[in-house]
């Protein structure tokens, strides 16, 4: 699979901004909106995307505003507070292109809890 360069705004989760595909929605400010994964790896598998047009962690990064990079990290944080993850711990991935396995072409981080979750990277 190729990733383009420019933001696809067909991708799915851009379509669930735009109020086309319903999810199960866990909390949601002015720059950030978080739902529950369609195919849960975990007892919590929660996906934070940032409203704006990222395609991945590096544009995200390097293109968003301070106010987006703030709000979307603390919203990480209080879901993880909020989901009792921050006790027994918890796991953030964000897949990058396609050697990183990334699906969906908009910037996301799956925050993943409620069971020990083994070794980070598979063989
Ligand atoms: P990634 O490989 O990091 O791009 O993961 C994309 C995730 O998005 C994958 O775990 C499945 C999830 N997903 C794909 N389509 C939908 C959808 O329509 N709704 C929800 N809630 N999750 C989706």
């Amino acid at each position: 699979m190729t990733f383009a360069t420019t933001y696809d705004d067909t991708n799915i989760f851009a379509r669930i901004l735009r109020g086309e595909i319903p999810c199960d929605r866990v909390m949601e400010n002015d720059h950030v909106l978080a739902f529950r994964d369609i195919r849960p790896q975990a007892p919590v598998h929660i996906l934070v995307i940032p409203k704006g047009r990222y395609r991945d962690a590096a544009d995200f990064g390097a293109n968003a505003s301070a106010a987006e990079i703030e709000a979307f990290w603390r919203a990480v944080s209080q879901i993880a507070g909020a989901h009792g993850l921050t006790d027994r711990g918890f796991r953030i991935i964000a897949n990058a292109g396609a050697d990183g396995g990334q699906e969906v072409p908009h910037f996301h981080v799956h925050i993943l809890g409620g069971k020990s979750l083994g070794a980070m990277v598979g063989k």
